[in-house]
């Protein structure tokens, strides 16, 4: 399997994210793809390639140019509201919730962090964008590999990016490697892509980008949004609109669902997706459903993620997976390794 790694991810570091009125250390942090570039490694896995970059205009096929502008620019605009801000992270702290107009961008740049996020708890640093963008290119290339006959490939990246939306950032993520992903298939050929999301958060960002399209399934497996973060998206009845009807699936089940309960979502997913027929799979491979994951509630174990992987691999489709959320770090490189690894047995 060819891993594409992105080199740069370790520029976007945070040092705290907010959480119930403090500052706590950043869950998102670069050891994770670390970790998991080891593990891929020492079991020789497949081979571990730099992304060629790819140029601004596909992004834009999922990001506006507006809030792409924003992305680019926010550090150093971050730097000259105040020269000491090179020494801290930049945060949101005003939103333009129901009855305020988000359709006027405002001069001032903290009403703009707010136009174009969702959380306080997504640091912007010095090296975001660039840990971004080449995040995306692994994304983007990891598609273009399928294209090129790789059955399988793996964008091997951090920061997340399924919750990032066509013009907003939070949950980690700022763009969205698997939307990317899919519409990089689609326009390489493709006629329909399908995305399995996995990460123990519902993938609000991938969802709406894609609701109002058939070209585009989207199946999520998540924490339940009544209690779990992003916690305003990811309800069962959300089937998508217009063209889209019928191309949204979401599984939630409860904080504290059994790995059978899982299991059981993700055979119902699996059956959804063979049913569309698509012609390629992106995978939102999230391993924040592990048992001792610390911010989520689920009790996978590690040898779940083998049949997570061969599961997926009895598709029999090209899968491009691409890295999410999993913040146990001691095991996240042994639970990714073990998803890959199931897929590869069914090669
Ligand atoms: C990609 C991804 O997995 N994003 C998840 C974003 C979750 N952000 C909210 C985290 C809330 C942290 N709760 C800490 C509980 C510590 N006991
Ligand atoms: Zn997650």
């Amino acid at each position: 399997m060819l891993a594409f790694y992105n080199e740069q991810h370790g520029q976007h570091r945070g040092r705290f994210e907010m959480f119930r009125g403090e500052m706590v250390p950043c869950f998102e942090k670069p050891e994770r793809a670390d970790l998991v570039l080891a593990e891929f490694a020492r079991r020789g896995l497949g081979r571990i390639v730099t992304p060629h970059g790819v140029p601004l205009v596909s992004l834009e096929r999922i990001h506006t140019p507006r809030y792409l502008h924003f992305l680019r620019n926010a550090w150093s605009e971050w730097i000259a509201l105040d020269p000491a801000n090179a020494g801290k992270d930049a945060f949101p702290a005003v939103w333009p919730v129901r009855s305020l107009r988000d359709d006027i961008e405002p001069e001032n740049f903290c009403a703009r962090m707010g136009l174009y996020s969702m959380d306080s708890g997504t640091p912007l640093t010095a090296g975001t964008w660039i840990a971004a963008k080449t995040g995306a290119d692994c994304a983007v290339n990891a598609a273009h590999a399928l294209h090129l006959g790789e059955r399988g490939t793996f964008a091997l990246t951090r920061p997340p990016g399924h919750h990032a939306g066509a013009d907003f950032f939070g949950g980690y993520c700022f763009l969205n490697n698997a939307a990317l992903a899919a519409q990089h298939l689609l326009d390489d050929g493709a006629k329909q892509v399908a995305i399995l999301d996995i990460d123990y958060h519902h993938g609000n960002g991938t969802q709406s980008i894609f609701y109002g399209r058939d070209d585009v399934l989207f199946v999520s497996i998540h924490g339940d949004p009544l209690t779990e973060f992003p916690f305003y998206l990811g309800h069962a009845d959300e089937t998508g609109k217009g063209a889209g009807l019928g191309y949204n699936m979401n599984l939630p089940l409860a904080a504290g669902a059994t790995p059978a309960q899982w299991f059981a979502a993700l055979e119902t997913a699996c059956i959804r997706i063979g049913s569309y027929a698509p012609d390629a799979l992106v995978v939102s491979l999230g391993v924040d459903t592990w048992a001792g994951d610390p911010i989520s509630r689920f009790a996978l174990q590690s040898a779940d993620f083998l049949r997570i992987g061969e599961r997926i691999g009895y598709l029999g489709l090209p899968t491009a997976f691409v890295f999410e959320g999993g913040y146990a770090v001691d095991e996240i490189g042994i639970n990714v390794a073990n998803v890959l690894e199931g897929f590869e047995t069914t090669a």
